[in-house]
């Protein structure tokens, strides 16, 4: 991209080609007002508060490009009376209240302060009334003053379109497309209107218009909800969250974000947060001083040492904790209590994406940074829902689709993308690896491949070309109940693309084959030459937590130490002894599903869960109950009383992610830093803390004081995280790994020369498609897929305590109208779910989104029992649950 040379009341700059005016006379450092102007916005010209002289002629500044060699009159009397006269039109039809709170009260009293306006200008009467129906924004009519900002970022980032301006001249005002409440809109929350209005019109409950803002502290910092990574500034006064603001910078969020980071921050200063630890005497859990809680588990660790040996031992780590907390966690495992029993919910997640990706491309991330495979120009969205669980990469998606790249979405559901898809495949769940060979054939059979890069740099061809000749169009449409004309038009439109880009979740990897179906679509990148070609698109997994990648990065994982260095090798298990100074178990441990089988048979005798709430989200959750309560020691770090610490034996209160100091690993593998923006409530302490402190307890050391110290140290025991510290991460934002070398950047994009397999070659899988574990019958006629919702978050334990309740407040469960009529089933009536394994309770919705024969429920309220219904398979190469897949029956009211 070229640049052009402008000059700005005589200052030349030099503004990218495309730049306008208004960004030659911010380049040159002047200011300029513009009320109807975002830069995250296409500019609208409306307000004329930004009038300039150019070419001899008044224009608006941010509608005018700026070309080679303008000269921009800023300056003058006239050009600023024009301007004043603009901006006291627009502020005439405003009451007195839209400047009452001085220059700082919004960014029209600020304007209207450096134009000389005084707040006297403001004397219309008003009267037109607020909305105030939803819990984060409010709108006051009166001071609208019709920009359309609120509207263009609607549409324009958050893609949800929710808004409109209606009525005429100077009573228009922005209202919900849909006519009523602003509760009962489409709106999600993302919080984009109230950031973006100029007025305070549209306003957030901890932000009213004309409040005093001098006296915040402003704390940036890393969202703790999910894996996208958002950079938020948190407000806080008198250690209260006042506000969550999306940073405009944010490397990967762009000043967007969603209802969960920018306000689901209710839970953090709720009375239900463990403010003192417990410890369960006489049956009951007790507060207790910390000395005697660590005393309590120290003896009984000691004690399950020796009934059992080390190996009794086991801890889940924690996907919402830093890197720092979980790279501490392993090595109290692995050192203090000389064990490989550590696993994370990437077990439940993501698992088989690490096995999958490892196996096809050799790292267990994908395969390129968002941004560069957001260039694509056909996406092919698979198993993921990301307008609902990764609302700013879904929003980036989808603006790429209304730009003009073509969209290709593989879900059972109308998810929200679906819409606007080209083309829609519903396949049966647990139908993916058919699905997905059934498409490789097309590319094949019609020649869409890429014969050079297979040559040079794919191996398994041969394999694949035989075992694919069994996926014609006609079978594959009888397994996955894709009709074989959708699946061909898909493969041709990935095919054709010139670069085709792959993003996938949980419907990809929550299965008995999560793994087969990770590298059965692998295949299609390998086949089109579209992964390692250093120029971004390739293959992304949505990754879930806030710090999924980064908790398995650490090596808080049962077979690898950190950086994935397997346990099994002798020189990964030297290198880190030699860092630690104590040698490292040879034999790998137990995974989450083993933990707790180990615990019912009584040979694990003590596991410490921090930070997950295994009695509400781990599959036939009425068997993790079994096993809490057959393992003598359990141990529990929680914000709150969750179902998993209400049945240990010592609970720790700790702080969330508002309240630490650390990094996350965001889901396309850069690392960003987490800074505490306000102290833990009571006796809380970090998770950080209440390892150092159980290590003491034990008579141990760990090392590594601080969180800073304990990523330099890992970057002693992993090269490729070498580069890293926490000085450079705030210097420079967001880094990805790999990062061998302090002084160069991360790599974006992987892969570029060769892959990181033994011979550098991706590796093309032949597996077969192979049947899902549950399978529906004449008791159990329906398939429950179960997943995400817009406004909760897994358990709920931050979502529920706030106002997003009101947005979701009822556990659903969609549903075919056909089915419900079936069945006997009525919207909005209560209804019961039966599986071969528990028992739910749930309220019905008849909804098209639903194809015949399936029935969707997330699993955010516990008490509604929904994890007693998924079952025991799992996926057979990483023990993730099949989550997707359970037979049910339904029961009315
Ligand atoms: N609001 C919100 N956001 C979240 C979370 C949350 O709880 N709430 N959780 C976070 C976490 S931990 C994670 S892991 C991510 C998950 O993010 P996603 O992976 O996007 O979430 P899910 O809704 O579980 O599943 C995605 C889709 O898989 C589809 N699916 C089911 N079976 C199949 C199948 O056989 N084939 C295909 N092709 N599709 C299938 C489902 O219909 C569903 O729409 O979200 C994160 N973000
Ligand atoms: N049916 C069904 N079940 C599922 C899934 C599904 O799709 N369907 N998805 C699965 C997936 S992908 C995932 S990732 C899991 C998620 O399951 P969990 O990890 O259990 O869910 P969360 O609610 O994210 O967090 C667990 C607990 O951590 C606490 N917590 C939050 N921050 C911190 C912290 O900093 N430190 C500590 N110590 N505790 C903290 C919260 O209060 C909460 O109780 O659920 C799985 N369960
Ligand atoms: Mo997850």
């Amino acid at each position: 991209m070229g640049t052009v040379r402008v000059g700005v009341d005589g200052i030349a700059v030099t503004v990218p080609a495309g730049a306008t005016l208004l960004d030659a006379v911010r380049a040159a450092g002047l200011d300029l007002p513009a009320l109807c102007h975002d830069d995250r916005l296409t500019p609208a010209g409306s307000c004329r508060a930004c009038l300039v002289r150019a070419g001899g002629a008044v224009v608006a500044a941010c509608v005018t490009p700026a070309d080679e060699d303008t000269h921009v009159e800023v300056a003058g009397e006239e050009l600023l009376a024009l301007r004043r006269a603009a901006v006291e039109l627009t502020v005439s039809a405003l009451p007195p209240r839209a400047l009452e709170g001085g220059p700082e009260a919004s960014e029209l009293a600020r304007v209207c302060h450096a134009l000389g306006i005084v707040p006297e200008t403001a004397q219309a009467e008003g009267g037109r009334g607020r909305d105030d129906s939803h819990p984060y924004v409010h709108l006051d009519r009166d001071l609208c003053i019709a920009c359309g900002r609120c509207v263009r970022m609607c549409a324009e980032v958050q893609g949800t379109f929710a808004l409109t301006l209606t009525g005429r001249g100077a009573d228009t005002v922005v209202t919900p497309g849909t006519g009523g409440a602003w509760l009962d809109s489409d709106c999600v929350a993302c919080g984009g209107c109230v950031d973006t209005c100029p007025t305070g019109a549209l306003t957030e409950p901890g932000l009213p218009v004309g409040a005093p803002r001098g006296d915040l502290t402003r704390t940036r910092t890393t969202c703790g909800y999910c894996g996208v990574g958002c950079a938020l500034e948190v407000l806080t006064r008198d250690e209260q969250v006042t506000a969550v603001l999306p940073c405009h910078d944010g490397p990967v969020n762009r000043g967007h974000a969603c209802v969960k980071g920018r306000f689901a921050h209710g839970f953090v200063r709720s009375p239900d947060r463990l403010t003192r630890p417990l410890v369960r005497r006489r049956g009951r859990l007790e507060p207790v001083s910390w000395a005697e809680a660590l005393e309590f588990a120290a003896h009984g660790l000691r004690a399950a040492v020796a009934a059992g040996g080390p190996d009794a031992v086991a801890a889940i780590s924690s996907a919402r904790a830093t890197n720092e907390e979980n790279y501490l966690v392993q090595k109290f495992m692995r050192v203090v209590i000389g064990t490989n029993n550590v696993d994370n919910c990437s077990r439940l997640c993501h698992s088989p994406s690490a096995a999958g990706l490892t196996a096809s491309f050799g790292l267990p991330g994908g395969t390129d940074v968002f941004d560069e495979a957001e260039l694509a120009d056909c996406l092919l969205v698979v198993g993921a829902n990301p307008a609902e669980a990764h609302p700013v990469v879904g929003a980036r998606l989808l603006q790429r689709t209304l730009r003009g790249a073509r969209l290709i979405v593989a879900d059972p559901r109308t998810v929200g993308l679906a819409g606007y898809a080209d083309v829609h495949l519903r396949p049966r769940p647990g139908t993916n690896v058919a699905l997905f060979h059934g498409l490789a054939h097309v590319l094949l059979a019609e020649g869409l491949v890429d014969e050079d890069f297979l040559r040079r740099r794919a191996a398994g061809l041969p394999e694949l070309t035989a075992l694919l000749a069994g996926y014609p169009p006609d079978r594959v449409a009888a397994i996955t109940g894709v009709p074989a004309g959708d699946l061909v038009a898909a493969a041709r439109l990935y095919g054709r693309a010139e670069r085709p880009a792959i993003f996938y979740g949980l419907g990809v990897t929550e299965h008995l084959h999560g793994t087969d179906g990770v590298r059965a679509l692998a295949n299609l990148a390998i086949l089109r030459g579209a992964a390692g070609t250093g120029r971004g698109y390739g293959l992304s997994p949505l990754r879930g937590q806030n710090n999924v990648q980064g908790a398995s990065d650490m090596g808080a994982l049962p077979d690898v130490l950190p950086g994935y260095q397997p346990v099994a090798d002798a020189a990964a298990r030297e290198r880190a002894a030699r860092a630690w100074g104590a040698p490292v178990p040879e034999r790998p441990g137990l995974r989450i599903p083993e933990m707790f089988a180990a615990a019912r048979s009584g040979t694990l005798r003590a596991l410490w869960v921090i930070g997950e709430d295994v009695c509400a989200t781990d599959p036939d959750a009425d068997r993790v109950a079994a096993a809490l309560t057959a393992c003598p020691l359990v141990l529990c770090n929680e914000l709150f009383l969750s179902d998993t610490a209400r049945r240990a034996d010592v609970v720790f209160p700790v702080a969330s992610w508002l309240e630490k100091d650390g990094t996350f690993v965001n889901f396309d593998r850069r690392f960003q830093r987490v800074r505490p923006a306000l102290p833990p409530p009571g006796e809380a302490v970090t998770d950080f803390a209440v390892v150092h402190a159980l290590a003491a307890a034990l008579g141990a050391d760990l090392g590594c004081r601080t969180p800073a110290d304990a990523l330099a140290e890992c970057g002693r025991v992993v090269p490729m995280f070498a580069g890293l510290s926490h000085e450079r991460l705030d210097r420079e934002g967001a880094v990805p790994w790999p990062c061998p070398d302090p002084g160069a950047p991360g790599e974006a994009a992987l892969y570029r020369e060769r892959f990181a397999t033994p011979d550098g070659r991706a590796r093309l899988a032949s597996v077969p498609y192979l049947p899902p574990g549950e399978e529906p019958d004449d008791r159990y006629p329906l398939v429950l897929v179960t997943g995400r919702r817009w406004a909760h978050y897994n358990s709920g334990s931050m979502t529920r305590r706030g106002g997003n309740l009101r947005l979701d407040g009822v556990d659903l469960l969609d549903l075919n109208p056909g089915d419900a009529a079936r069945y006997g089933v009525r919207d909005g009536e209560p209804v019961a779910v039966e599986s071969r394994h528990g028992r739910a309770e749930l309220t019905a919705r008849l909804t098209g989104q639903m194809a015949p024969g399936q029935v969707f429920c997330a699993f955010h309220f516990p008490s509604s029992g929904v994890n007693t219904l998924t079952s025991g398979h799992a996926d057979t190469v990483t023990s993730c649950p099949e989550y997707k897949v359970t037979a049910v029956r339904l029961i009315p009211g």
